[in-house]
């Protein structure tokens, strides 16, 4: 079995950015053991208004303290901080965007949620999408799993009981599938969003949505389809946030061979103008994100 470690040095990943994502895939032990003491909601909201799980600000702190004391990081962008953390080590050779739980209204029934990582050389977390050094999300479901890019197609690991990740799948193609899952409410879509499900739906579509991006997404990746969470009326940017989730998802998507889009533009040719903006999200197989552009308002 090949761990990551050797498929990092196997791919020729530089050594710092190696020893940053292992670091990173390494505290999914710590976070899997906070779940049971921090199962309630803390008395905050987070920069997008959102109340927080004791889990979010649990796993912010964790993360953001061993990203701070590694050397290896100067700058961290957290959907759970309003400013952007300035590390001690601003030498640090990496920045890194961060979620560091999504779907964390989940915990309390027990279902996948995940941690999402983008990682940008040099120091500035407002960088396009495309610019990213490497991309991961750690899953935890019945098992936990690493989903990893780093810009050379996207492989998926399992960590076993001895802490090790192993390789599952070397490389990830994302085929062209029936399954999709759309956030916001029904009446509240617009008219292009309501008519291109509806035209899935009339294909066979079938409809799996959990509540959590990383877990929506995951299946997506292996099945193929379309994770959405649109522009809604009252909301024209949807809910999900470009720089921690849309991002380093997006990346992932694309080097898996399929695409994310705000439904008129690819994500990742997008400057972000401030850390916590949101976009309206479209990602999954090539074929419908493509369909789906070029559809009229
Ligand atoms: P979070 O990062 O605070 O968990 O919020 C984002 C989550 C996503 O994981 C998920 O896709 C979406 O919000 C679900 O929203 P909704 O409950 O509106 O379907
Ligand atoms: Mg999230």
């Amino acid at each position: 079995m090949i761990t990551v470690q050797e498929y990092l040095s196997e791919k020729g990943c530089e050594e710092d950015l190696a020893r940053l994502i292992c670091l990173i895939a390494e505290q999914a032990g710590p976070i899997r053991r906070a779940f049971i003491s921090n199962q309630r909601y803390a008395a905050s909201l987070n920069t997008s208004g959102e109340v927080q799980a004791e889990m979010d600000t649990w796993s912010d702190r964790h993360l953001t303290q061993q990203l701070a004391a590694s050397g290896l990081v100067s700058r961290i962008a957290s959907e759970e901080q309003d400013e952007v953390f300035e590390c001690n080590a601003s030498f640090g050779k990496y920045s890194v965007v961060m979620d560091p739980l999504d779907g964390s209204s989940l915990i309390a029934v027990n279902l996948a949620v995940g941690t999402i990582v983008g990682i940008y050389e040099g120091c500035s977390v407002l960088r396009k999408g495309k610019e990213m050094k490497a991309a991961l999300y750690l899953l935890y479901g019945p098992m936990t799993t690493l989903t990893l890019s780093i810009g050379s197609g996207v492989a998926l690991f399992s960590l076993d009981d001895d802490g090790r990740y192993l390789l599952m799948e070397d490389t990830i193609r994302m085929p062209e599938g029936t399954i999709y899952g759309s956030g916001g409410e029904r009446p509240k879509w617009t008219k292009k969003h309501a008519s291109f499900i509806a035209a899935l739906e009339a294909e066979g579509a079938k409809s799996r949505y959990s509540g959590s991006f990383v877990a929506d997404f995951h299946q997506i990746l292996k099945y193929g389809g379309l994770y959405a969470y649109p522009a809604a009326l009252g909301k024209p940017d949807g809910k999900l946030r470009l720089v921690f989730e849309a991002q380093p998802i997006g990346f992932l998507a694309r080097e898996a061979g399929g695409r994310i889009s705000n439904g008129s533009t690819d994500i990742l040719e997008i400057m972000p103008e401030k850390v916590h903006q949101k976009t309206p999200i479209y990602v999954g197989s090539r074929g419908i994100i493509e369909r789906l552009e070029a559809l009229q308002e």
